[in-house]
């Protein structure tokens, strides 16, 4: 039975990030920009394939299950005019006349407001559109007005009308190279806040780790947001292709959550993405499956700004797509224990799980990437991920300790204890974050001295 997938893009950065996603995704499954299939293809499958993300209509077209979201018109008027034009259902692309301004209480509470209902109605249809639906994938900034304020406001209807469903967020962390407002650490912490107990995993994307794979891995002197956007829908594809494609030890997306996720607030994997090769360089180019796995183990394959080496892993997801046979991540495997420098918390030990599909990545014409034979994601769950947390809070604590720019949200009717609490959840989190790491062996042999 196919088990269909609903995308929402927020926002800028979510709606940017959204094209260059069903782009892989179209190329991926050989359908046409106009939505119609490549003559001699034939990968749509009853179980899996195209239908998990697309619909298709009687005539064999088909539409993305998605809907785009913005409060102001430019960027859904790009896929409006773009070469794209005719793959999206124009109803699904909603835009409305004024942005948020940076400003998570606009995106949220004024102008947000006065848009929920028909971006419900709209996921609504979608959803009666799906015969078992298995969940809602959302695409947003943590830094702008509508990522965050909006997404806020979204998440919360969507888990009052679909509670069981999952809910997997892909977010993009700002970075000081790509940022576009001094008030961004407010709107992540407002928004982190508020979707935290909302959101059953959330793979972040930090532009400045991506800033620093296109100029330094990619020698592209000055990346855009196109560049930044085509690696992480790599990586998205590389997380979902299980839901999408058949294969040889194909895990599907909830046994990876099942993993990767211990408690319901630790739902922060660590993305790491290999290689990063460009094109003039891919065709003498060849890792073996073992020094893939190393790669992404390494520092400059995060998606984020973090260091393993700090933390401890709680979970480790490795998805490979091409050709790679399983003992060869057997033998990839048991090397990578041996590092010393890859430490598990004591209370789950050095848990891999490992997806292979037989899916080479696709190449992206005019793309920065080098078509390989193999790849490799790893999703992983380490206490390191908190130092993202840190830096966030760092920022908002400067600005909060002199209430700067609060006015802003004030004026939208936000209230001041609304960022107390913001912050005091988050100051929660990282310690959560921090309890986990604790050894757990000694705390239950140490006796009560008065009993
Ligand atoms: N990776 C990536 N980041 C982006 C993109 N567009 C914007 N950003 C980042 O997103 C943050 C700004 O949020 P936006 O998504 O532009 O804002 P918005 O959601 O449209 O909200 P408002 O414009 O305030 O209504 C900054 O951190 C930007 O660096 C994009 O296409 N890709
Ligand atoms: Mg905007």
């Amino acid at each position: 039975m196919v088990r269909e997938c609903i995308s929402i893009h927020v926002g800028q950065a979510g709606v940017q990030l959204g094209s260059t996603c069903w782009e892989l995704y179209c190329l991926e499954h050989g359908i046409k920009e106009d939505g119609n299939l490549r003559k001699g293809n034939c990968t749509f499958d009853e179980d899996y394939g195209a239908s998990v993300f697309f619909k298709e209509s009687s005539l064999g077209k088909f539409t993305p299950r998605c809907i785009a979201v913005d409060l102001e018109e430019s960027v859904i008027d790009e896929i409006r005019k773009g070469c794209y034009r005719n793959l999206f259902d124009r109803d699904n692309l909603i835009s409305g006349k004024e942005d948020a301004a940076n400003n998570y209480a606009r995106g949220h509470y004024s102008i947000g407001k006065e848009m929920i209902h028909h971006v419900m109605d709209r996921i609504r249809r979608c959803a009666d559109e799906c015969s078992s639906l298995q969940g809602f994938m959302i695409y947003h900034s943590f830094g702008g007005g509508t990522g965050s304020g909006f997404t806020s406001l979204l998440m919360e209807q969507i888990c009052a009308d679909y509670a069981k469903k999952s809910k997997l967020e892909f977010v993009i962390y700002p970075a000081p190279e790509t940022s576009t407002s001094v008030v961004e650490p407010y709107n992540s912490v407002l928004n982190t806040h508020t979707t935290l107990e909302l959101s059953d995993c959330t793979f972040m994307f930090d532009n400045e780790a991506l800033y620093d794979i296109c100029c330094k891995r990619l020698n592209l002197q000055a990346p855009t947001y196109l560049n930044i956007n085509r690696l992480i829908s790599q990586a998205v594809s590389s997380v979902t292709v299980a839901i999408r494609f058949e294969g040889c030890l194909n895990v599907d997306l909830m046994e990876f959550q099942t993993n990767l996720v211990p408690y319901p607030r630790i739902h922060f994997p660590l993305i790491s993405y290999a290689p990063f090769i460009a094109p003039e360089r891919s065709h003498d180019y060849r890792l073996t499956p073992m020094e893939l796995t190393k790669s992404v183990f390494q520092k400059n394959n995060q998606m984020v700004k973090c260091d393993p080496r700090h933390g401890k892993y709680m979970a480790c997801c490795l998805l490979y797509r091409g050709d790679i046979f399983p003992t060869d991540v057997k033998n990839a495997i048991s090397s990578i224990k041996s590092i010393r420098s890859i430490n598990f918390v004591d209370w789950c030990p050095t848990g891999f799980k490992v997806g292979i599909n037989k899916q080479s990545p696709t190449n992206v014409p005019g793309g920065d990437l080098g078509k390989v034979t193999r790849a490799v994601c790893m999703m992983s769950n380490t206490t390191a991920i908190a130092e993202s947390w840190c830096r966030i809070d760092h920022k908002y604590d400067l600005l909060f300790s002199k209430r700067a720019f609060l006015h802003w949200y004030i004026a939208e009717g936000m209230e001041e204890t609304e960022f107390i609490e913001a912050r005091e959840n988050l100051a929660a989190l990282e310690k959560d974050y921090e309890e986990v790491g604790f050894d757990s062996v000694g705390k239950f042999l140490v006796k009560d001295p008065d009993n």
